[in-house]
């Protein structure tokens, strides 16, 4: 069990990271005690900023040796509380935003190798400087840290075609709970030399270990893009205009995006510069998005006759395809701004949950009877990721209803929305992680040999429990 670090392990933790690399005045690690939806307030009495892997190691080194909890940090965009410290006041949390360089970038390799703490929009940055692509897409991608990314498997909007973190990484530099470091930086497309040993900090949310760098899969630039907003009566007509789309362009389809009328509405009332594109109603709306190297493959073409086609069919009720960057760019704003315009909206019941695209449907619909029966408070803002089976299903508090009374329904519906997802066969956490937040309902749902073989990893890679605890695995 871990515990309170003495001041002697205060001092000597300062002294690893220098006079400009720790905080504990109050008013400086304030910021590093929340977590980015405020569900979580912990405490600290330390925060350091290591610069380099060295000073990682030296600070796990210790922390292991004096039996002291570590909690890392990126860029504090996570859903789950995985970041914030617990309120005991004895957890040090390490923040990774100064260890941010870019090592390599190998345009003839497609890789790169950057730093934890690089922003994923600086990463981006840096391959696009290289005439490379590196497709993780997400809203908060301008704070969000990479090593939070990895830590998280995150997804996001292009997961469609390029798929989740974990398989955009091709090595990892990681420093093991007693402070050795396990480099596994090679930018290896084939590497059959045993387990895969890096995988296991993929999604681990730092309780296995801390992710320094990684060497990151990169794409070419897309030379023709095609970006829509299409109106659909139904997610069923979603799902058809989707396969209509995945046999006419196969693997160009890199982002199809589902939001029902109420989060449209959301997001032009309440996010300023935000105007609706789409000049009709609809119940629901999708965000399409194909890209090709190849400048000469008419994907605007391409989706207008295909959109064509799927509104002579029934399927597609209006379309406006963008002309412009600047007609693109909004319609991603409306869908980027989805989250913010829930926030500013008022309180708000979330389910980050996945199941087989072909079961979306079904999910919507039956997740929507539940949310009604169970938080007549609350009107259901279920959106995402529709093209790779994630959806947000959210609830927002109706206007004038009573505050307490609809947070009191979080987690009966819950429990109902986990029923129904697994009853599908889907997920309980498709893209945000478990953290604190739902490290109970993980425990309870798991398959017991998996969540056994979760534990035993756990025990033999940080035997005093000081990585993160309390996060994803609740205490034996
Ligand atoms: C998104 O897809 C994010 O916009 C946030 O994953 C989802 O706020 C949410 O529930
Ligand atoms: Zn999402």
């Amino acid at each position: 069990m871990p515990r309170p670090p003495s001041p002697a392990t205060l001092t000597q933790l300062k002294a690893v990271v220098g006079p400009s690399g720790w905080l504990d005045a109050p008013e400086e690690l304030a910021p590093y005690l929340t977590d980015f939806r405020h569900l979580y307030h912990g405490a600290t009495p330390l925060v350091l900023r290591p610069r380099s892997v060295d000073e990682v190691a030296k600070i796990l080194a210790i922390c292991n040796q004096q039996e002291v909890a570590v909690v890392p940090q990126g860029g504090n965009t996570g859903y789950c509380g995985a970041a914030t410290p617990d309120e005991s006041g004895s957890q040090i949390v390490v923040a990774m935003q100064r260890l941010n360089r870019v090592r390599q970038v190998d345009a003839d390799n497609y890789s790169m190798v950057v730093e934890v703490g690089c922003t994923l929009a600086g990463a981006q940055t840096a391959a696009r400087e290289a005439n490379r692509f590196f497709p993780l897409s997400l809203g908060s991608q301008g704070t969000a840290q990479i090593g939070g990314n990895l830590s998280t498997n995150a997804g996001g909007t292009a997961v469609l075609r390029y798929g989740m973190m974990r398989d955009l990484v091709l090595g990892l530099e990681v420093v093991l709970a007693d402070g050795r470091v396990l480099s596994a930086l090679k930018s290896l497309r084939k590497d059959n030399t045993g387990y895969d040993v890096k995988s296991l900090f993929l999604g681990a949310e730092g309780t296995l270990g801390l992710i320094t760098a990684a060497s990151l899969k990169l794409f070419s630039l897309a030379a023709d893009t095609a970006t829509a907003l299409v109106g659909v009566d139904s997610p069923t007509h979603a799902l058809e205009l989707l396969n209509r789309l995945r046999s006419a362009a196969g693997e160009q389809i890199s982002t199809f995006e589902l939001m029902p009328r109420i989060a449209v509405q959301m997001t032009v009332k309440h996010v300023p510069g935000v105007a609706n594109p789409l000049q009709f109603d609809s119940p629901w709306y999708l965000l399409i998005e194909l890209g090709a190297a190849n400048p000469h493959q008419n994907l605007t073409g391409l989706l207008t006759s295909e959109l064509e086609d799927a509104a002579a069919a029934g399927t597609v009720k209006d379309a406006m395809l963008a002309t412009s960057i600047a007609q693109a760019q909004a319609m991603w704003k409306l869908r980027e701004s989805v989250p913010e315009a829930q926030r500013r909206h008022g309180a708000s019941i979330k389910h980050d949950v996945s199941v087989p695209v072909s079961a979306i449907p079904t999910l919507i619909e039956k997740g929507t009877a539940l949310a009604n029966a169970l938080a007549p408070e609350g009107e259901v803002v279920s959106y995402g990721h529709a093209g790779d089976g994630n959806l947000h299903f959210n609830l927002s508090q109706k206007p004038g209803a009573d505050l307490p009374l609809f947070v009191s329904r979080t987690h009966p519906l819950e429990h109902a929305m986990f029923d129904l997802v697994e009853s599908l066969n889907g997920s309980i956490s498709a893209e945000h992680g478990i953290g604190r937040l739902k490290a109970e309902e993980f425990a309870r749902r798991a398959d017991p040999v998996e969540l056994s073989v979760m534990h035993a990893l756990k025990r033999a890679l940080d035997p005093k429990g000081i990585l993160n605890p309390g996060k994803v695995l609740c205490a034996n």
